[in-house]
């Protein structure tokens, strides 16, 4: 199962990428972490109805997280943004806000607000990917991700399980 999840993330993120990762195992036990060790998560989009194919993501507290971020079939744009528990609705009106920001682009549809604990780097349009590399959090928890393009969160959203 390891395998086959490397070799996907291989064909997704370019071969030059599995080399390092490869590279990275070879390094010696002491070294600093490497992409090898982390937990390597993937997320996708349905198309046209502005959901996440997955509603729920596990991963251990603490734990360094690759999420795979992508979007094959939808003609829309998305993004991801991880949340402080119980934020998801005060962060998602911000959001909406956002339709009347005029630097809105350029923040990637990205409200302002210290209740984000992740961002992704990019809006991920058809056929695009973006790989998310963070820490999750240390606390256990229901951790909301949602897409702030606006008028996406209510449906497109989700809960990252932080387990001890
Ligand atoms: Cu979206």
């Amino acid at each position: 199962m390891k395998k086959l999840t490397v070799s996907l993330f291989a064909a997704l993120i370019g071969v030059s990428a599995l080399n390092a990762l490869n590279a990275q195992d070879a390094k010696p036990a002491d070294a600093k972490p490497a992409a090898a060790d982390a937990t390597k998560l993937m997320l996708g989009v349905v198309p046209n109805v502005m959901q996440y194919d997955k509603k729920e993501l596990t991963v251990k507290a603490g734990a360094k997280v690759m999420l795979l971020f992508r979007n094959e079939k939808c003609p829309l744009q998305h993004n991801f943004i991880l949340l402080k528990p119980g934020t998801k609705d005060a962060v998602g009106a911000l959001a909406d806000k956002m339709l009347t920001d005029p630097e809105a682009l350029k923040k990637l549809y990205y409200p302002d607000s210290k209740d984000i604990l992740v961002k992704g780097t990019k809006l991920v349009g058809i056929g695009q990917s973006d790989l998310i590399e963070f820490t999750a959090p240390a606390e256990a928890g229901d951790y909301p991700y949602i897409c702030t393009f606006p008028g996406h969160w209510r449906l497109m959203n989700g809960v990252l399980k932080v387990t001890k």
